[in-house]
């Protein structure tokens, strides 16, 4: 019902923020917007919601969030790219502090629909270990070999959603969601993934004059990426599904981390000396999404091609790149600055080094 009250927990951050907008654009008259973080610092935030900052590994703040809520998206969690992921093990852990208060609100505020975004992070490494492995199907989580931290808190928290639905009869509904990136996303600080920090660094090189980037790893290592209005469509269809089990929500267009700096190069019209940094985080060896399942249950998959959502995400950063520009920010500081963010975390480049 367009006047239940709907809970979106992490609307602050990158997907929130876009399933609140959708939501509003649907005919939601009573959306209730929780994050950590302030205000300020939300990527989207929209008058016509209830907005409350709120900590919601706090139990109390959990059942203040859920309190008269129907439905109920539970995204908020500690999360990022590989350059987070792999150096805040423990952080990405403490989002079960999230997900077992969010569950337990639910419950005892009646709620009758809960959404819970899990990852492809989940999946058994052992699947991953090829850049043309095949995609992952839904039973590749097990025997369970998920990434360190992150993933495992993500398959744990799956698996409480579904005891919490067979034992006290919560609906939740689980996705794995693969690789999202759009306007909104994070771009830079260390938070971001592959998409916008390529795009970054491409906006850097060209304001700056020095004509190169650096890629992590070899660039032959494969992923999807699933542009967020695909990821907002799969939210709204596997809602109010009958799709019991985690399913896979992500792209299946596979491409190598070198491609997907060839297509931004064509985008900004720029080509660049890559600079190859086997020393930064790399994550898997290939990783794919299977929607057999999603396309049984739904007869729909993500479809938005890699070429058009990296235009539209390109541009998007440039306008905040430029924003930020406009702000006083010089750009050699700010390329010095993210150089030196990347520096901070593991050894650089060496100089002279060049991929295959
Ligand atoms: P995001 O970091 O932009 O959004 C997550 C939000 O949760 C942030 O705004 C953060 O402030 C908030 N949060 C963290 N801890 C909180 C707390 N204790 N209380 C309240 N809010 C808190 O990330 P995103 O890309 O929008 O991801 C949304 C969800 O989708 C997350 O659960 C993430 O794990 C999952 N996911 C995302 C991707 C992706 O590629 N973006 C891939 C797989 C899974
Ligand atoms: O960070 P990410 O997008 O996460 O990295 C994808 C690949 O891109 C990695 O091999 C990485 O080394 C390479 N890469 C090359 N240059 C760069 O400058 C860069 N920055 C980044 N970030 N990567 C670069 C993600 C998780 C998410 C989520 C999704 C689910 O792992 O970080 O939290 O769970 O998976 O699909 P990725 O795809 O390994």
């Amino acid at each position: 019902m367009k006047s239940d009250l709907v809970l979106v927990t992490g609307a602050g951050g990158f997907i929130g923020g876009h399933l609140v907008a959708d939501l509003r654009r649907q005919g939601y008259r009573f959306i209730r917007a929780v994050d950590i973080k302030p205000f300020e610092d939300w990527c989207q935030i929209f008058s016509g919601a209830e907005n409350l900052s709120l900590d919601l590994n706090l139990r109390e703040n959990c059942l203040r969030a859920a309190r008269g809520a129907r439905q109920v998206y539970n995204l908020a969690a500690n999360m990022g790219g590989m350059g987070f992921i792999e150096n805040n093990k423990a952080l990405c852990m403490l989002s079960v502090l999230i997900n077992t208060h969010m569950l337990q609100a639910a419950l005892e505020c009646g709620v009758e629909r809960y959404f819970y975004s899990s990852s492809a992070c989940v999946y058994n490494a052992e699947k991953q270990k090829r850049p043309d492995c095949p995609g992952l199907k839904e039973e590749d989580a097990y025997p369970a070999m998920a990434e360190d931290g992150y993933g495992w808190e993500k398959l744990f928290s799956e698996r409480m959603c579904r005891h919490f639905r067979e034992d006290f009869g919560l609906q939740t509904r689980v996705a794995r969601f693969h690789n999202v990136y759009g306007p909104f996303g994070t771009w830079d600080g260390g938070r971001e993934k592959a998409p916008a920090a390529i795009c970054r660094k491409v906006i850097e090189a060209k304001a700056s004059g020095r004509l190169e980037i650096e890629i992590w790893g070899t660039g032959e290592r494969t992923r999807s990426f699933m542009y967020v209005d695909d990821c907002i469509t799969g939210i709204g269809k596997i809602m109010p599904s009958a799709i019991l089990e985690p399913v896979n929500l992500g792209s299946n267009e596979l491409v190598t981390i070198n491609q997907l700096v060839s297509i931004v190069e064509e985008i900004a019209g720029v080509r660049l000396k890559r600079i190859y940094n086997p020393a930064a985080p790399q994550g898997v060896t290939g990783r794919n999404s299977d929607n057999t399942l999603l396309r049984r249950h739904l007869n729909w998959e993500p479809g938005i091609p890699l070429r058009e959502g990296l235009a539209k995400t390109y541009a998007w950063i440039y306008d905040e790149f430029a924003k930020r520009q406009r702000l006083g920010a010089p750009l050699i500081a700010l390329g010095s600055r993210s150089r030196c963010d990347t520096q901070s975390l593991w050894p650089a480049a060496p100089a002279s080094g060049s991929g295959p």
